[in-house]
């Protein structure tokens, strides 16, 4: 749909309603010539920042805007660009937008800007996607893997790069199916070997590091033990504040209770869970049932083992829920004895009434948590669509990887494949589903 407007002059408010300057971005060929109406110039230096009057209809001023023009192809969409930064984002905007409009430019769709940057060569896929998710992210880990991409185009160069090579395979390739007496060329395994393996060698540690990131940006620290073993005062200690209620009945906790905190600048979410026992009430057992729920959900569980009982046959029960290395061993409430029970796995000894072994538990949880944070130094994508595309063109090179003696025919469909899955990743074959739904969650202005 976008394609098939690539010739008509486009406008969208680029702010967001009530921000208080209204960017008002057309870009198009009639571009520069809507803004010499609006203003009654009869020319921009380009990049140049001007305050314009903007007349309206019947030729009245109705603001003062700062006008840049953008001549093509030096601007976001690479076609000629008009900004106006009007006062508001608001009605007034809009109607400055509408005005446009009836003086023959298009109301832009989501992502259309972003849209013709692609075609004009201007950005790849990637590079466009990267700045809508920079646009709207909340996670501070996913903002710098965007902004190092934004900066540095790591990915889209060597998406460019990897494209390339495939290319030539598949000259090569198509020419041995076409015209197979014309062509000496031949594509020697061992090439054909290398480019895979490097292929593979490149994307793959991309592919985990954004599923690292991923799964890191939504971490779940789940505090599980049996009753009364002082979940809730951990939970309150962490939180540094009286979230959960603290008793000494137990089984006070019934429905698990989640909360978001940065912990050494990890931010995690920190459950804590109904006590795990054997019950006949109706509420707890619930309360057992979902906890045992959130155990089995957890990345990491902090397993807190009361002192007074030791090791008993519920902890065996959540050791069987969540039987991982991530998990720290408490053994709680150590100022009441003197001399502690042997446990079965190593635990850290704490009390949470005189505060001793917290920090070392803290220690021990930020180091599981870093294990689990993102390589800085790869870099990782954020967005869906990319991730499937990678999962895709790892499956189509370890299939191609695995049938490679076959016949020519099979061995050009492998290389069409993949590098199909390469020009959609960089945004050069414009398939319209794909596209649809990539750039319809974009800004209008972008
Ligand atoms: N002496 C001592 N008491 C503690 C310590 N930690 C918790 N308690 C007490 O133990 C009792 C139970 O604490 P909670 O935090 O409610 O225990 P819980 O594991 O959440 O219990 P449920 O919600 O019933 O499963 C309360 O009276 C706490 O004050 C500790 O380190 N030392
Ligand atoms: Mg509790």
């Amino acid at each position: 749909m976008y394609f098939q407007r690539l010739n008509q002059t486009i406008v969208a408010l680029a702010s967001s309603e009530g921000s208080s300057i209204g960017i008002i971005r057309i870009s198009g060929d009639e571009a520069i010539s809507l803004a010499l109406q609006l203003t009654g110039k009869r020319q921009f230096t380009p990049f140049k920042a001007t305050l314009s009057v903007i007349f309206d209809k019947k030729k009245e001023p109705i603001d003062e805007a700062i006008v840049i023009a953008f001549p093509a192809p030096h601007s976001y969409t690479g076609e000629d660009v008009v900004e106006l930064h009007v006062h508001g984002a608001s009605l007034h905007a809009k109607k400055i937008v509408d005005y446009i409009i009836s003086l023959g430019a298009y109301h832009a769709r989501a992502g259309e800007f972003s849209y013709r940057s692609i075609i004009n060569g201007k950005r790849t896929l990637t590079d466009v996607s990267v700045i809508d998710e920079l646009i709207s992210t909340e996670s501070e880990m996913a903002l710098s893997y965007q902004r190092k991409e934004l900066v540095h185009h790591n990915i889209s160069t060597l998406l460019e790069e990897l494209e390339e090579r495939w290319f030539n395979l598949r000259a090569v390739a198509t020419a041995l199916i076409d015209f197979p007496e014309d062509v000496d060329e031949n594509i020697p395994p061992n090439t054909l070997k290398k480019v895979l393996d490097e292929t593979k060698n490149a994307i793959k540690p991309i592919y985990e590091n954004s599923l690292k990131l991923r799964e890191y940006q939504g971490l779940r620290v789940v505090i599980a033990g049996r009753p009364n073993a002082g979940k809730s005062t951990l939970f309150n200690t962490l939180l540094k504040r009286k979230r959960a209620i603290v008793t000494e009945v137990a089984g006070t906790t019934r429905d698990f209770i989640t909360e978001t905190i940065s912990l050494d600048n990890h931010m995690i979410t920190l459950v804590d869970t109904a006590g795990i026992r054997e019950s006949n009430d109706a509420i707890e057992k619930e309360g057992v049932t979902r906890a045992t729920e959130q155990i089995k959900a957890a990345h990491i569980v902090l397993h807190l083992i009361d002192a007074n009982l030791g090791w008993t046959e519920d902890n065996d029960k959540i050791q069987e829920g969540f039987n991982s290395d991530d998990t720290i061993y408490l053994l709680t409430k150590i100022d009441l004895l003197t001399s502690l029970p042997s446990l079965p796995y190593d635990a850290v000894p704490i009390s949470l009434k005189t505060g001793a072994g917290v920090d070392k538990l803290i220690a021990q949880l930020s180091q599981l948590l870093n294990n689990r944070a993102p390589a800085a130094n790869l870099p990782a994508m954020t967005s869906q669509w990319q991730l499937e595309l990678f999962e895709t063109l790892l499956s189509q090179l370890e299939f191609f990887d695995t049938t490679r003696n076959e016949d020519v025919g099979l061995f050009f469909y492998h290389i069409k494949n993949i590098h199909d899955t390469f020009l959609s990743l960089l945004g050069k074959e414009m398939r319209d589903d794909i596209h649809e739904k990539i750039f319809s969650s974009f800004c209008i202005g972008k």
